[in-house]
């Protein structure tokens, strides 16, 4: 079997997704650490996005190709189920995280912080103030959908979980999105639960250069 190699810098939620799913599927691989818009990365994907992934001949970008492919080309526990219901309803995580979770709301929050684009670097105050009502309303979104079962589908830790954990784990170590996670208990009670799962601890990322933890308090 050729080596796995996901392409990416470890600090990108999609990266860490792709690592949980080769930890859960028992599925050794290196880890290519390349930032976006690098050689490496612009040759396998279009628009020049982590995390990339090769494999032999097999080259691919989107962290929801990866993972379909991994899923199906190894074999391991199932993270996407093959039943039409449940596996629908894994899609249905994903695509609700990715495009309004993720990218519309907790991407340019983190951002304000991380990549404020201010002059003296501090946090970005009215990208932060515009995304916090949203961001409360897809919290209790999220606390509804893992209240029953601590799992976004049914009782398995299944790719829908995968792909949330990362950015949660961002958002607990800022202040605004960290207090009204811990306001909302079941989702709070999912994230301890499942942050501390061997395959998500395992690739916890280190702190951007610069900075010794991810942690930033509030004023
Ligand atoms: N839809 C993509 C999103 C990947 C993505 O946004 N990656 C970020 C890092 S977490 C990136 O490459 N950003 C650089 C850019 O957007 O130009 C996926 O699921 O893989």
């Amino acid at each position: 079997m050729p080596e796995l190699q996901i392409i990416g810098a470890p600090q990108s939620n999609y990266v860490w997704v792709i690592r949980i799913v080769c930890h859960e599927k028992g599925v050794p691989y290196s880890l290519v650490p390349a930032m976006p818009h690098t050689p490496e990365v612009d040759a396998v994907h279009p628009l020049g996005k982590i995390p990339a992934l090769r494999h032999g001949n097999v080259t691919l970008a989107e962290s929801r190709a990866i993972s379909f492919y991994i899923d199906r080309a190894f074999s391991g526990p199932v993270l996407i189920s093959r039943d039409p219901t449940e596996g629908a309803l894994t899609e249905q995580w994903i695509s609700i995280v990715n495009t309004h979770f993720d990218a519309l709301v907790a991407r340019p929050y983190v951002g304000a912080y991380f990549f404020p684009g201010t002059p003296d670097n501090s946090p970005n105050r009215p990208v932060i103030e515009s995304a916090l009502p949203n961001l409360e309303a897809q919290f209790a979104m999220l606390d509804r959908a893992v209240a029953k079962t601590s799992h976004l589908v049914g009782r398995n830790f299944t790719l829908a979980d995968m792909n949330v954990l990362p950015m949660l784990f961002y958002l607990q170590h800022l202040p605004e999105s960290g207090s009204m996670l811990r306001c909302n208990p079941h989702l709070a009670a999912y994230y301890e639960q499942h942050i501390a799962r061997p395959s998500v601890k395992e690739a916890v990322p280190p702190p951007f250069p610069g900075r010794s933890s991810w942690t930033i308090q509030g004023e």
